[in-house]
């Protein structure tokens, strides 16, 4: 006989009262897929809604870990419990540095006050930002009351993350090239907050000038009469701007809360799971259709007597008979 797990739901008590085992088992199950802890998690998302959720994101190597280990630290010291979702990249592209992320990362583990999580996808399509958002929940509802998620700034799913907090912070770095990376990138625009990281370089004056200019040139979309996206210098090397951050991040929240974005963004926010979770309910659904259903339309079409697309509307016409679970 094995050992029966605890049930999901059962480790939410401990969840709640903010132990930090059960916090690293709940989410190790969200990312192993929802179906075993989906009544934890609607338990969960009862006690949630507490917590300033901070998205920062930005082109590999343009020091986000490095940033949110010292704003984790600064925060830490102004008595705040902070969680931190790292999101590592599906891609393996930009796979190569999760290593380093959690060598640099482990000065913070053993403060109870601070909770780290990097996600890993398995290996499967999707499904991160779904489960990273999750884990954003169990450490909002654990009593975390900073929570920062570290995403890169490439992929749709990655900038949909970021979307998903109250505040998103792009961070820039001198040393990457000619342009502004944030640019390129396409994330300019989601920016609330931006910084210029290692700013102990020499040439990070020239990056926090080129931003600038460029905010200005785009002035009218990334300004609004409450808030003025600010441009920030830090290094963490050096400590500098970090206080800073800090400071405008909890500035922002003040500036939604008394301009009603706050609510605008909630419901965003909502949006957006709902959306990412559908979409990771219908894609494992659909990956477990495709074995059962895909061999006996392959031969078909392989055989000329359907085409693709009659074979596809077949395959998800069968998706949809089997609504009743997921
Ligand atoms: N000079 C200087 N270098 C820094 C600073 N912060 C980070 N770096 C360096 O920049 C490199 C990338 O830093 P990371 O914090 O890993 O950057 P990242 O954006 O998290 O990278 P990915 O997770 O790969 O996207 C590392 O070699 C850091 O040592 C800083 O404040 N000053
Ligand atoms: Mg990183």
């Amino acid at each position: 006989m094995v050992a029966t797990p605890i049930p999901s739901l059962d480790l939410v008590p401990d969840v709640l009262a903010g132990r930090p085992r059960a916090i690293a088992r709940l989410i190790s199950r969200i990312e192993a897929g929802p179906e075993g802890c989906r009544a934890a998690l609607a338990e969960v998302y009862r006690h949630t809604g507490k917590a300033h959720v901070v998205g920062i994101t930005g082109v590999p190597g343009s020091g986000k870990s490095t940033l949110v280990r010292a704003l984790a630290l600064a925060a830490r010291a102004a008595e705040h419990k902070v969680g931190i979702v790292a999101v590592d990249p599906s891609s393996p592209f930009t796979g190569g540095s999760i290593l380093g992320d959690r060598i640099r990362m482990l000065d913070l583990t053993g403060d109870p006050n601070i909770f780290i999580r990097s996600m890993a996808t398995r290996g499967a399509l999707g499904g991160l930002a779904r489960a990273s958002l999750d884990a954003v929940d169990v450490l909002d509802a654990a009593g975390y009351d900073l929570v920062l998620i570290e995403t890169v700034g490439v992929g749709q799913d990655e900038v949909d993350v970021v979307r998903a907090a109250h505040t998103t912070v792009v961070v820039s770095a001198p040393g990457l090239g000619d342009d502004i990376q944030a640019i390129k990138a396409g994330i300019l625009e989601i920016a609330d907050i931006h910084v210029v990281s290692k700013s102990d370089r020499p040439d990070a004056n020239k990056t926090i000038a080129e931003l600038k200019l460029m905010l200005m040139l785009a002035a009218p979309s990334t300004t609004s009469d409450a808030w003025q996206v600010p441009v920030l210098a830090t290094s963490a090397a050096q400590r500098e701007g970090i206080g800073e951050l800090l400071a405008m991040l909890v500035r922002h929240r003040a500036m939604l809360q008394t301009s009603g974005e706050w609510d605008r963004r909630r419901q965003r926010i909502a949006e957006t799971r709902i959306l990412k979770t559908a979409e990771d309910i219908i894609r494992s659904r659909f990956n477990r259709q495709r074995h059962q259903e895909v061999g006996r339309l392959v031969g078909h079409v392989t055989d000329r007597e359907l085409d693709p697309y009659t074979a596809a509307l077949a395959l998800l016409t069968q998706l949809e008979g089997d609504s009743s679970d997921g």
